[in-house]
């Protein structure tokens, strides 16, 4: 596969295991996970360059990106973030770093101060653990876009839950702005 399309296979499930599973004949479970056979039928099913797809392609996906979106594990696989069906699924909560980042676009920060983030059409608010990530989701916002500050372990302290999904990236339900930083890291 060309990198091209390694993006647009991805892109594909990520549509599947995040927004429209239906759309793939897939059943989502109460953690996010699918079987991989019956994702790759689906694929299979869905262009001609892809009737021929095996775990080793998704294996390939996996290690293409830094960013980890997918966990593969016993014959299922599932989004590790940024879903927006409609039945919330269950992540385990964790104390979180001192400081999480939140890149968003200019435009919105005066809405956040007054209502904090909001999972808005996900599930969750989704944070990073690193100032240069926050930053590059940010950019796909907004050309004005600002990396805002969160007081995770201060939040989390107060009984606000997060949760770990892959390495880099924490989930919550919603972050109040008392535990939001607005000043630095504007691009
Ligand atoms: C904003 C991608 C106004 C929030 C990314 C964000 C990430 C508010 C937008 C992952 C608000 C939602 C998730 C409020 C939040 N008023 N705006 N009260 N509260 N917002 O796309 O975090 O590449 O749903 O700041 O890289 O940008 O697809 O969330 O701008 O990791 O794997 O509402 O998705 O990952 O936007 O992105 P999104 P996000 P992938």
């Amino acid at each position: 596969m060309t990198a091209e399309e390694i993006i647009q296979l991805s892109k594909t499930i990520s549509h599947a295991l995040r927004h429209e599973p239906w759309l793939y004949e897939l059943e989502i479970d109460n953690e996010g996970w699918v079987l991989v056979e019956t994702l790759l039928s689906s694929l299979r099913a869905e262009r001609t360059e892809w009737s021929s797809l095996g775990v080793a392609d998704l294996e390939k996906l996996l290690t293409f990106f830094d960013k980890k979106r997918f966990e593969l594990k016993n014959e299922k696989i599932r989004a590790l973030y940024g879903h927006s069906i409609p039945k919330k699924l269950l992540k385990q909560p964790a104390l979180p770093p001192i400081t999480l980042y939140h890149g968003t676009a200019v435009e919105s920060a005066a809405s956040i101060k007054i209502y904090g983030l909001r999972p808005m059409g996900r599930q969750y608010v989704h944070m990073s653990v690193e100032v240069e990530t926050a930053r590059e989701v940010g950019r796909r916002k907004s050309k004005s876009s600002i990396v805002l500050t969160i007081l995770a372990q201060n939040a989390y302290n107060n009984g606000l839950s997060f949760y770990p999904a892959g390495e880099f990236v924490w989930l919550a339900d919603y972050v109040l702005s008392n535990y939001i930083q607005f000043t630095g890291h504007l691009d």
